[in-house]
């Protein structure tokens, strides 16, 4: 096991998701980049073979860590004053990546997409049957939301690594909030938040037709 994994718990994540949306529905930037970065925690813990997907999902969290860390963090508190501040100062590439090619809203949108499936994907194992298989709840939900957006080479590098997750019971287990049945009932108490956090971003990027972002 890692080090640190010990100590690790999947709750930690599911808080940092329930403290992004603020009083006035904005998305805050910080605990969304906590809960990813205590996800890219989990995903180490389950083996080597998903290191070429949290090492993609660190180099988001980078370049978004970067922009809050620069002159200009106070623009990137929240997604919104993230999509006003690159838009109304054209520092997103709307047609193809040229100039701004890691952009604030592009980047976000990778990870946003991924909590899609993140939201479908801890609901099936929360609804699962006992002995169901977590690569096949996994596959069905990434089938039906990331993998619209990935070339077949990461389609299929990713279907290989699904293989090698261990089963449903297991699972909720290396999240370390105590039994299964435990593990289930904390992500019924938490997935309200993140589906609250993904409608919110979904809304904001239609809204400025953003959710094609190259
Ligand atoms: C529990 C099992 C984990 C399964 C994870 C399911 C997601 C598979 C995603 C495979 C992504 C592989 C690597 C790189 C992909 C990038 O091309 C894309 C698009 O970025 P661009 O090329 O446009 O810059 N990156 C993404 O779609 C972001 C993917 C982040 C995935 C994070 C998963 C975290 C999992 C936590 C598990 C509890």
């Amino acid at each position: 096991m890692a080090a640190g994994a010990e100590t690790f718990s999947l709750r930690e994540v599911l808080v940092a998701f329930t403290a992004c949306v603020s009083e006035q529905r904005e998305v805050r930037v910080d605990p969304y980049l906590a809960g990813w970065k205590g996800l890219v925690r989990f995903l180490n813990c389950l083996g080597t073979i998903f290191s070429f997907i949290s090492k993609d999902a660190v180099t988001k969290i980078e370049i978004i860590e970067n922009y809050r860390n620069s002159d200009q963090r106070e623009k990137y508190l929240t997604v919104q004053s993230m999509v006003e501040y690159e838009l109304a100062n054209g520092l997103v590439d709307l047609q193809q990546r040229s100039k701004h090619p890691n952009s604030g809203c592009r980047t976000f949108l990778r990870l946003h997409r991924a909590l899609h499936w993140l939201q479908m994907f801890l609901e099936g194992l929360r609804t699962g049957e006992d002995n169901s298989k977590t690569s096949v709840i996994c596959s069905e939900t990434y089938n039906a939301s990331l993998a619209n957006y990935h070339p077949w080479i990461i389609r299929k590098a990713a279907g290989v690594a699904f293989c090698a997750l261990p089963t449903r019971n297991t699972f909720l287990e290396t999240m370390n909030v105590g039994t299964a049945e435990e593990a289930v009932t904390m992500l019924g108490d938490a997935l309200p938040y993140i589906c609250e956090v993904y409608k919110i971003t979904e809304e904001l990027y239609a809204q400025h037709k953003l959710l094609d972002l190259p």
